[in-house]
């Protein structure tokens, strides 16, 4: 027997009590806010008495009652008595089932607050029944800590007679594990020293150096034609430039070792003619080990970063967004390398192509843009992709010089890029130069469409750029009949020995798989280290401008780019730097490809761009760059290139901007392998990250929440990073888990402060950086609490939060107590109407609801 004897003593004590609650007008109000009807089930005494909440007076009737009832709490008497006492957490009495919850418990437990006067009024009541006993007398009841400490002994001996399977042990380090190689050193990476130029100074030997080239590059692309139809090739898309030998040629003899290109999806010519190793390009081309790019990049992302290639691509229209980076780079660092891009006449249909050619001449950059006007877009023929009748025109719209040439005579390629050259040598800007070729293979190898006349084919042939070169070089008596076929037989043995050597190498090792997929980091940004002591109080805002503005002051490679930045961009984040590092600060035009782009091409070159997209909406239109290109480019070429660069962009509703500049996309990115995701919540992390992301030497998606631009908070005096792949645990708890990302975490702190009044100790985590995830610490906190909810600002489905569910789901499966919570906006745009916006964006109550809904009994009703 408990601490009543009997039920009639049990109805006495309570019925007294709530006689006295009922006359308390200021008790009455709160507890009919909850307009609930609820019944309280004791045991040990048996007992049970309805209480209806849903207007004055109040009542209540001891044993059976046909009242509809929301909300039923059953517990022993001794519990009962611990609560009034006000010595029992309910939630957690709910949770190690001391309290068995039936109903809308989240609504009954907000009366919580409302209850507490009537704990000392308990003390009174028993006072007046005489039962002083009670109120000192040590409780018969088990506390908590003895209730579980039985039941787990009740476990052990259950487990001894008939034993449980175990949990696999978790590895921790596992959960963390990324691609992300982390080094002592904090070098940065740099591209291969260039190898030195073997074009031959004397002229009569490099027009014989052109024909040989020439002739190499045919041999080449005819052996991957042959190799091809007999399939030893392992790909689909082989796209040769049988015909167009003199535009390779001719523009990259053009070039010095030290000078960029960029090319296309057709490029083997051009990399063949700016140098690259044969061998390693037929390997690549054959997926080998030994391939330039290590059997990762293929046919159309060859490079070799030793010969100043910036790649080859397989997007038609990024070559040339690449080389103006490459040449930002060279003007930032006043060299005097000058770049080249190739594109096809389809390509200058491509925004990115506009994009390149308008933000070059903006800031005069020494970039050349080489467009092969080989007839046809594809299938396309380019008097139906476009009225512009000569390509070189199209420079007229940028206020460039546009030049057209004969694209099978070598020699009038050269000396038209040459001049070119020259001309951004001496800092007087871009050129577009029109080459007028033909392709002689069909778009790609094994195409079977028919959209051009064999009388076309037939023409073209007849001006093979490598006959008429060879005659013109007879012509010139520096070579004779012989010595063209000669140098034909080298061109072939040359090739034959590089495909014999591919096709003997290894395949790639599948541990290479998962390989150059990030640049190496230095280990000192990823580290945990202890936080140094905060003391001035910041805004984020501030706190972001410190870190662009230390790291600047510390790295000459960095500058900042983007809208309107000199004048601290829409958010004035900016604001003052442009003074500070005076042309370092560009303002670009509104060209988000060409932001983003520029950088890529300026970060293989070793710079390290920040830039600023306006709103994080408009990372739509700059998607090319960020997953095709700063994602992919490492990988694709086999390590030979870093891509330390940083997009800050702006998230989040709450403004009134309405659905194109209020979204929250960070986890779309989150699956874009090579990306790293940040989404800093306080002016400390925001500081330190940034400055993390801009040492890093991987691409970095930085998003700042505009409603947090204003907050303040405190961080250190001095220098210091907070480390990426570190979750931050902003507040301890003990019953559930919250996990928030950006503005959520100052939400979630506030929701956890108000329930632990309520008893509920709510644990909140903040990533802080989505990739790589520190997912050791949010399991470790779910492991404590069992219970999950995952808050963003970002829509449900796809979410985040999926995919930490998932993640906890598939490693602890059953050490979670109930079903996981995800708090989003639901999977709409956001509306404009403040009510709406509101609305769509999570709140506290929501997220309250949904941490007391753990609460709940599932036999609810
Ligand atoms: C952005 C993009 N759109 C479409 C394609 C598919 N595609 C590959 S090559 C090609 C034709 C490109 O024509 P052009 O620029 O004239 O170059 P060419 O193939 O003639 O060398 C197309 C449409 C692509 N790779 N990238």
């Amino acid at each position: 027997m408990g601490v009543f004897r009997s039920k009639q003593e049990l109805y006495a004590v309570m019925g007294a009590l709530f006689d006295r609650l009922k006359e308390d007008p200021e008790i009455v109000a709160r507890l009919l806010e909850g307009n609930l009807v609820v019944r309280f089930r004791w045991h040990d005494p048996e007992g049970e008495v309805t209480i209806d909440l849903r207007r004055a007076p109040i009542t209540y009737t001891f044993g059976p009652s046909d009242l509809p009832v929301d909300v039923e709490m059953e517990q022993s008497a001794d519990v009962a008595h611990r609560f009034w006492l006000g010595e029992l957490q309910v939630p957690r009495a709910i949770a190690t089932r001391q309290v068995i919850a039936r109903g809308s418990v989240a609504k009954a437990l907000r009366l919580l607050p409302a209850i507490r006067p009537a704990f000392a009024v308990y003390r009174e009541v028993l006072k007046e029944l005489g039962r002083e006993d009670l109120l000192s007398t040590p409780m018969s009841a088990p506390k908590p800590f003895k209730a579980r400490a039985w039941w787990r002994r009740l476990q052990d001996l259950l487990g001894r007679l008939r034993p449980e399977p175990r949990l696999p042990s978790i590895d921790f380090a596992a959960l963390n594990r990324h691609f992300i190689p982390l080094v002592e050193s904090e070098a940065t990476p740099t591209l291969p020293s260039p190898v030195p130029s073997i074009l031959p100074a004397h002229l009569p030997d490099l027009k014989r150096e052109m024909l040989r080239r020439m002739l190499l590059i045919r041999a080449f692309e005819e052996h991957l034609s042959r190799a091809f139809a007999q399939g030893r090739l392992p790909t689909e898309a082989i796209h040769l430039s049988i015909g167009q030998e003199a535009v390779a040629v001719g523009a990259c003899f053009a070039l010095q070792p030290t000078d960029l290109m960029a090319t296309t999806h057709r490029g083997h010519g051009h990399m063949i003619a700016k140098g690259a190793d044969v061998d390693g390009m037929m390997a690549e081309i054959y997926g080998r080990a030994t391939g330039l790019c290590k059997g990762k990049g293929g046919s159309m992302h060859v490079t070799d970063a030793r010969v100043g290639a910036l790649g080859a691509n397989g997007i038609v229209g990024a070559s040339a967004l690449i080389a103006t980076g490459a040449a930002l780079a060279s003007k930032l660092r006043g060299s005097s390398s000058v770049s080249l891009a190739f594109l096809g006449d389809g390509a200058t249909n491509q925004g990115m192509f506009h994009e390149a050619v308008n933000f070059a001449a903006v800031f005069n950059l020494p970039v050349i843009f080489v467009v092969e006007n080989n007839q046809y877009a594809e299938f396309t023929p380019l008097a139906r992709h476009t009225r512009v009748t000569r390509l070189a025109d199209r420079a007229i719209a940028y206020g460039i010089p546009g030049v057209q040439v004969d694209g099978n005579d070598v020699w009038a390629v050269y000396e038209t890029v040459t001049e070119a050259v020259e001309r951004a040598r001496r800092g007087e800007g871009p050129a577009l130069i029109e080459c007028v070729t033909y392709r002689w293979c069909g778009h790609v190898e094994g195409e079977s469409a028919r959209y051009r006349s064999p009388e076309e084919i037939a023409r073209w042939q007849a001006r093979d750029p490598i006959r008429m070169w060879g005659e013109r070089l007879q012509a010139e008596g520096l070579i004779s009949a012989a010595d063209l076929e000669a140098l034909r037989q080298e061109a072939e043995a040359r090739v034959a020995e590089a495909a014999r050597k591919a096709e003997a190498a290894p395949l790639p090792p599948p541990e290479s798989l998962t390989e150059d997929v990030f640049a190496p980091e230095p280990i000192s940004l990823y580290r945990p280290s202890p936080p140094p002591p905060a003391t001035r109080e910041v805004t984020y805002a501030q706190a972001l401008w410190e870190a662009l503005a230390e790291e600047m002051a510390r790295d000459p490679a960095v500058f900042l780019m983007g809208e309107d930045v000199s004048h601290g961009g829409y958010f004035a984040v900016t604001a003052g730097l442009a003074e500070e590092f005076p042309g370092r600060v560009l303002d670009t035009p509104i060209s988000e490809y060409a932001i983003v782009g520029a950088a890529v091409g300026a970060a293989m070159c070793g710079m390290r761009p920040v830039v600023e997209i306006l709103f994080s909406d408009f990372l739509t239109t700059c998607m090319d760059p960020l997953v095709n290109q700063a994602a992919k480019l490492r990988y694709m070429s086999g390590g030979q290139y870093a891509l330390p660069l940083v997009v800050r962009t702006p998230g989040g509703a709450g403004l009134g901007m309405a659905a194109q500049h209020s979204q929250s996309l960070e986890a779309l990115f989150t699956g874009i392998p090579g990306l790293i995701v940040i989404a800093p919540s306080t002016p400390f992390d925001a500081k330190g990250l940034l400055k993390a992301a801009i040492r890093s030497n991987n691409p970095v998606l930085f998003f700042e929440n505009k409603l947090l631009y204003l907050q303040t908070g405190k961080i250190p005096e001095g220098e210091y990073v907070v480390p990426i792949g570190v979750a931050d645990v902003k507040r301890p708890g003990r019953d559930v888990t919250v996990v928030a990302l950006g503005s959520m975490v100052p939400l979630a702190l506030r929701v956890a402060d108000e329930l632990a009044q309520e008893g509920i100790e709510v644990e909140v985590i903040d990533p802080r950086t989505l990739v790589p995830l520190d997912m050791a610490t949010i399991l470790r906190s779910v492991l404590k609490t069992g219970r999950l909810v995952t808050v963003e600002e970002g829509t449900l489905t796809h979410g985040f939060g999926a995919e930490i569910a998932a993640r906890v789901a598939e490693t602890v499966p059953h050490r979670l107590k109930a079903p996981v919570r995800r708090v989003s906006a639901p999977d709409i745009p956001i509306p404009y109407a403040r009510s709406l916006e509101q609305q769509a964006i999570p709140g506290e109550e929501t997220l309250r609801t949904a941490i007391l809904s753990f609460f709940e009994s599932v036999q609810a009703g």
